[in-house]
C-alpha cells in the first residue's frame, strides 16, 4: 500500500479483515506499506498491521512479495503509480477519483487494458458501492423494481470547510487534489448515480463555488485555496432520465451526508449514508391507499456481503464498505476478470468531472460529457 493517512487507514482495516470474515480464493498478506517519513511510515505499518515499512514507492515494484499495490496517495501521484505498478506486472486499487486530469485517467486506463492481457486487474476505490444497502437497490433495479427510471437525486454533504481558518492542506490545492469538493464527493455521487442507473450521464449543466478564498497554511502564513468548496449539477442520462447532484464541504452541519433517490415509472429507492443498514422503498404498483415507502432492514444473509458478518439486525458500518471492497478485488484477482469499478469506469467519471468544471466555467452552459459512451458494463 502506498499513502497510510485517513483512506490507508480504512483501506488497511480492509485488508486485515476481509480474510477473517470471507472465505477467499486466494489470502492477502500485508506485506509492505510505503511512505516518505521514516518513523512515521515504520509507525502506520505498526499500527496498521503491514510488515514491512518502505519510503520509496518504487521499492514495492521491484519486491516479489508484492503482486498488488494499494494506492491511497493524493490524487497527483495517481497516474504515475499505477501505471508504473501494472507495468511492472502488478495488480492495482486505486482510490478516487482515479486522476487528477481526464489525459491521466485516460493513461492509466490504457495501461488497465494493457495489463488485462497478461492477466493483471485493476480497480478504482468507489467504495460506498460496496454498502449492502446500495448493493441492494443495485440489485432490485436491474430486477425492475422500480421501472424505468425518471430522476436520480444525489448530494454528497461535509462541513469540515465552513470554518475559514481550518488550514489549507493538500485536498484544497488544484495540483495535488485535481479539484475540491467536486472530486472529493462529487466523484462518489457520479459513480453511485451510474452504478446504481445501469447508465452513463451523457452531459451537465454545473454551477461551482468557493467561498473562502485564502485559508493559513500548515507551514504558516495563508494561502490562495485553488478548488471548489461546492459543486451542483445536473445532468441527462443516456435513457433520457434526468438527474441532480449537489457536492459541497462547506454545508454546515452536514458531516458525512450522503443521500441518493431514484424515481422509476414503478417505484422509488432511497439512501442515506447515514442509515446505511437502510434501503427506502416505495412500490408504486401497490394499491395507493396502502403504499408508501417503506424500511428494508438490510441485514439479512440473503442481502449483499451479509451472510459471512453478524446474525440479522446487528448491522455493519462505514469501515466494512472496505472489507468488501477487498473481497470483491481479490476474487477479481484470482478468476482474471475485470473488477467494477474498472479504471474504464474511472475515467469516465473522470470525464464527467471534467464536463462539470468546463459547464461552470461557461456559466451552467449544457456541456456533452465527452465522447459519448452510452454502455454500462454489467
Ligand atoms: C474527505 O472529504 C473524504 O475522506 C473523502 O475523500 C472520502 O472519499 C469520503 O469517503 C469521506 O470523506
Amino acid at each position: 500500500m502506498v499513502g497510510y493517512a485517513f483512506m490507508g487507514a480504512a483501506h488497511s482495516q480492509g485488508w486485515r479483515t476481509v480474510g477473517r470474515v470471507f472465505d477467499l480464493p486466494l489470502r492477502p498478506a500485508m506485506n509492505a506499506v510505503c511512505g516518505r517519513n521514516r518513523d512515521a511510515v515504520a509507525a502506520a505499518a505498526a499500527r496498521h498491521g503491514w510488515a514491512a515499512a518502505e519510503t520509496d514507492w518504487r521499492r514495492l515494484l521491484d519486491r516479489d512479495d508484492v503482486q498488488l499495490v494499494d494506492i491511497c496517495t493524493p490524487g497527483d501521484s495517481h497516474a504515475e503509480i499505477a501505471v508504473a505498478a501494472l507495468e511492472a506486472g502488478k495488480h492495482v486499487l486505486c482510490e478516487k477519483p482515479l486522476a487528477n486530469s481526464v489525459a491521466e485517467a485516460e493513461a492509466m486506463a490504457a495501461a488497465a487494458g494493457t495489463a488485462r492481457a497478461g492477466g493483471r486487474v485493476a480497480m478504482v476505490g468507489f467504495n460506498y458501492r460496496r454498502t449492502p444497502a446500495v448493493a441492494l437497490a443495485r440489485r432490485m433495479i436491474r430486477d425492475g423494481r422500480i421501472g424505468t427510471l425518471r430522476h436520480v437525486r444525489a448530494s454528497y454533504l461535509q462541513d469540515w470547510l465552513v470554518d475559514p481558518e481550518a488550514p489549507l492542506t493538500w485536498r484544497l490545492r488544484r495540483d495535488q487534489a485535481g479539484s475540491g469538493a467536486l472530486g472529493d464527493l462529487g466523484a462518489h455521487i457520479v459513480d453511485l448515480a451510474q452504478y446504481l442507473a445501469g447508465e452513463r450521464l451523457t452531459g451537465v449543466s454545473a454551477v461551482t463555488g468557493t467561498f473562502v478564498r485564502e485559508r493559513p497554511l500548515p507551514s504558516g502564513g495563508r494561502g490562495t485555496v485553488t478548488v471548489d468548496d461546492a459543486a451542483l449539477f445536473t445532468g441527462r442520462f443516456a435513457s433520457g432520465a434526468l438527474a441532480s447532484f449537489e457536492a459541497s464541504r462547506v454545508a454546515a452541519g452536514r458531516k458525512n451526508a450522503l443521500r441518493i433517490e431514484l424515481n422509476g415509472e414503478r417505484g422509488s429507492l432511497a439512501f442515506d449514508l447515514e442509515r446505511l443498514n437502510e434501503l427506502s422503498f416505495h412500490d408504486q404498483t401497490e394499491p395507493a391507499v396502502a403504499a408508501g415507502f417503506r424500511r428494508i432492514l438490510v441485514t439479512e444473509p440473503g442481502h449483499p456481503y451479509l451472510k459471512a458478518w453478524w446474525p440479522p439486525g446487528h448491522g455493519l458500518g462505514y469501515e466494512h464498505t472496505f472489507v468488501h471492497q477487498a473481497r470483491d478485488l481479490v476474487h477479481a484477482v484470482a478468476a482474471g476478470t475485470e473488477p467494477a469499478p474498472s479504471f474504464a469506469d474511472g475515467l469516465q467519471v473522470q470525464r464527467v468531472l471534467a464536463a462539470v468544471e468546463a459547464s461552470a466555467a461557461g456559466n451552467c452552459a449544457y456541456t456533452p460529457v465527452s465522447p459519448a459512451v452510452a454502455d454500462f458494463p454489467t
